[in-house]
């Protein structure tokens, strides 16, 4: 079985800034996002999960069950109230977060030693990969 936990940093995003636009970021939260390499801490247990996106400006946290949906409210990012649910697709790690904006979500895998995650909104994928901290 997969298991995605661990500590993770970002080595390269793409389209960061077309899917904070599509989400309706403002200009100065965009500008600092930008600029930072956030951090993922990933905790499996079993069907459990907590995955912590921290940076130097700003922190998101996220915790779910594998089939259980969930009210995610997503403070500090767009905050909107989604109502999400995550699977897994074959090895990926999958999140459909229904709410005000369509074709909203992410997926999470492991290739090689990399953590993969891309992130949708409205049309907008945003591809971010990862190292082992
Ligand atoms: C940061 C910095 C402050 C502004 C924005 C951020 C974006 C965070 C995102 C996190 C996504 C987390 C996911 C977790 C699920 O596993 C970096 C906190 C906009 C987009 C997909």
């Amino acid at each position: 079985p997969v298991d995605l936990s661990g500590t993770w940093n970002m080595v390269s995003n793409e389209n960061f800034e077309g899917y904070m636009l599509a989400l309706g970021i403002d200009f100065a939260t965009r500008k600092i996002a930008k600029m930072v390499k956030p951090q993922k801490v990933i905790k499996q247990n079993g069907d459990s999960f907590t995955i912590q996106t921290l940076s130097t400006f700003r922190n998101y946290l996220v915790q779910f069950k594998i089939g259980e949906e969930f009210d995610e409210d997503t403070k500090g990012l767009d905050n909107r109230k989604c109502k999400s649910l995550v699977t897994w697709d074959n090895d990926r790690l999958t999140c459909i977060q229904k709410g005000e904006k369509a074709n909203r979500g992410w997926t999470h895998w492991i290739e090689g030693d990399e953590l993969y995650l891309e992130m949708f909104c409205e049309g907008q994928v945003c591809k971010q990969r990862f190292q082992r901290a």
